[in-house]
């Protein structure tokens, strides 16, 4: 989609002019309006014609006129002249998370590398060493930073995968030849990440249906084309494979594309245990058909229940199921609140009142908003002085707004010392406090888990947001003492947060899973910064399911009422 190659090209702008030391506010606005692009669901040439362009957050005149040169001419003037202003190849080595301008440079300008492979076969030939200003240390952040990079390219969120996939079940679905159509694999498991969209069709005209799938528009390059399996891949490098299956089948085939593969091999055992014996076409017994119609059926020949398929990892699913013990996973219907969301008191996009509109409309009862604390200036942090007319504005909305609550909340800072970036007396005045870090990412594990372990010690900080700091493709997780943060989490009543966030999706499943094992609660939140990414809750609804976490193991399940009775601390 063109809204991704602009999104892109305004991260990239953005980029070189922090190189160039421009004003941090511009910055900041080209990051703005990239990610706001990003969160579109239609094509943005679909705004231009409809003069909608402006009702985009953070899309003001300028950046309206960059947008229409982009779409009519495939050019932006002011791009290429600015790429022009830095080496060739320094925006693929900045790419990489411990390259910062200065090394770039020095790579460059030095070895003439331009880009990864460049950099990869330089540290093998062990042609860095020696260069001014490069340890050994740095060698190996490079490397790391180099996987990190490749990692991100190779697997893409969740969030980027369900577009995808719908925009080729969408274009299928119609189809009178189609009976059924669903995603299968990773996408279907709603992992964090997923590597290639698999989807299954019921039809008697396998070929009708291969046909319309090679040639919708996104598509590149045809892989494979057989009569009942295809795969092709996307203008934006996404392989996706679609099989063509008997209606008898659809069931045993969806749990066997579903996966895991892991999940698979415990399920054939299972089977043959049984003496029954289970493919992607059925369940058999000695030759013959006994079910495949849907995944029921089958999980029933196999005396268990069904799994739900966030939990088909055989991470122990498998036998609770045999004992029908399986526990009642969390959903998007019970989620009543969103606890993490940004106005334009700080960097978010809309006013108050729009994201208290758009959670109502979402049919949420309440909301918090955490705009960010003082010191985090590029982020818009909310000075003191301007808290007192932040909370009125609140006050004054709640009045108004029937069945609905607006939290006075925060997101405060946790500086590189464990501080917080409001004192006390500011903190108690709130009705939710989320505490995250957003500097000093680097520091030791004892450091980092200090600084957690200090927010979940301070009486007014309720959540902590974001607790690995782990951005896709672009940062890894910091390292922190996971079961020391826990423990103080569960002894302070402090919880923590699944940021729904798509390249975020932090805590993780696994650790998810580990804080409710530990007795901790968790809290989901978007960290909305444009009121049309308040549905980005089901991402971190989906990951709360992967973590095995019930209704009863999320605080934004609760009542406001109940909210701010469990989230006190004594
Ligand atoms: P991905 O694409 O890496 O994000 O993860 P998946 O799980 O979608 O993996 P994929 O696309 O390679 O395969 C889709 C499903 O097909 C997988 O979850 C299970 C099944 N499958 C693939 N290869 C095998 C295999 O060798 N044995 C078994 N039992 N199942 C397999
Ligand atoms: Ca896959």
């Amino acid at each position: 989609m063109i809204n991704q190659e602009i999104a892109q090209i305004f991260r990239n702008i953005a980029e070189i002019l922090e190189i160039k030391g421009d004003n941090p506010f511009r910055i900041r606005a080209y990051e703005r309006a990239a990610q706001n692009i990003d969160s579109l669901t239609e094509d943005i040439a679909n705004y231009i014609k409809e003069g909608r362009l402006f009702i985009i957050p953070g899309i003001g005149k300028d950046l309206a006129q960059k947008i229409q040169e982009y779409v009519a001419t495939g050019k932006l003037k002011f791009y290429s002249d600015l790429k022009k202003s830095i080496p060739e190849g320094m925006l693929e080595l900045l790419k990489i998370p411990s390259v910062g301008p200065k090394t770039a440079k020095l790579l460059l300008d030095k070895l003439k590398i331009r880009n990864l492979d460049d950099l990869g076969q330089a540290i093998k030939k062990g042609r860095l060493k020696g260069l001014a200003g490069i340890k050994e240390k740095t060698i190996s952040n490079i490397i790391k930073g180099i996987e990190l990079v490749k990692r991100g390219k190779e697997r893409m969120n969740l969030a980027q995968a369900g577009f995808v996939a719908e925009e080729f079940i969408s274009s299928l679905k119609n189809l009178p030849e189609v009976k059924k159509i669903g995603a299968a694999g990773s996408l279907r498991r709603q992992k964090e990440t997923v590597r290639d969209i698999d989807i299954l069709v019921i039809s008697d005209k396998p070929k009708k249906v291969m046909g319309v799938f090679a040639n919708i528009p996104s598509v590149r390059e045809v892989l494979a084309a057989g009569e009942t399996k295809s795969s092709v891949r996307t203008k934006d490098d996404v392989q996706v494979d679609c099989r063509v299956v008997e209606q008898r089948s659809f069931g045993a085939a969806l749990l066997y594309f579903t996966g895991s593969k892991d999940f698979n091999i415990k399920i054939r055992q299972i089977a043959i245990k049984k003496g029954l014996k289970i493919n992607e076409y059925g369940v058999f017994r000695k030759g013959k058909f006994l079910c495949g119609k849907t995944e029921e059926e089958i999980f029933k020949a196999l005396g268990m229940d069904f799994v739900e398929p966030e939990l088909r990892e055989n991470t122990g699913e498998i036998e609770l199921a045999q004992k029908s013990k399986l526990p009642r996973l969390i959903s998007i219907k019970d989620i009543k609140a969103d606890l993490h969301a940004h106005s334009d008191w700080s960097d978010g996009s809309n006013s108050i009142e729009e994201m208290a509109q758009a959670a109502k409309k979402l049919g949420y009862s309440y909301i918090a908003i955490t705009d960010h604390s003082q010191s985090l200036k590029v982020a818009g942090g909310v000075s003191v002085s301007d808290l007192k007319k932040k909370k009125k504005e609140i006050e004054g909305l709640n009045k108004t707004m029937k069945g609905f609550r607006i939290l006075y909340g925060t997101e405060v800072d946790i500086d590189s010392a464990g501080n917080l970036d409001y004192k006390d007396d500011i903190l108690s005045q709130f009705d939710l406090v989320v505490a995250a870090i957003h500097t000093g990412f680097r520091q030791s594990k004892e450091q980092l888990t200090r600084r957690i372990k200090n927010a979940c010690k301070n009486k007014y900080v309720h959540i902590i947001a974001h607790p690995t700091g782990r951005l896709w493709g672009a940062r890894d997780a910091y390292d922190i003492d996971f079961e020391e943060v826990f423990k103080a989490a569960r002894e302070t009543n402090t919880a923590f947060e699944i940021n729904a966030f798509p390249n975020r999706l932090d805590l993780n499943d696994h650790n998810a899973r580990r804080a409710k094992e530990m007795g901790v609660r968790i809290a989901i939140g978007t960290d909305s910064h444009e009121a049309s990414q308040l549905a980005m809750m089901k991402l971190g609804v989906a990951t709360a399911r992967r973590g095995w976490l019930g209704p009863e193991d999320v605080l934004n399940t609760l009542s406001v009422t109940q909210l701010l009775k469990a989230i006190k601390k004594s």
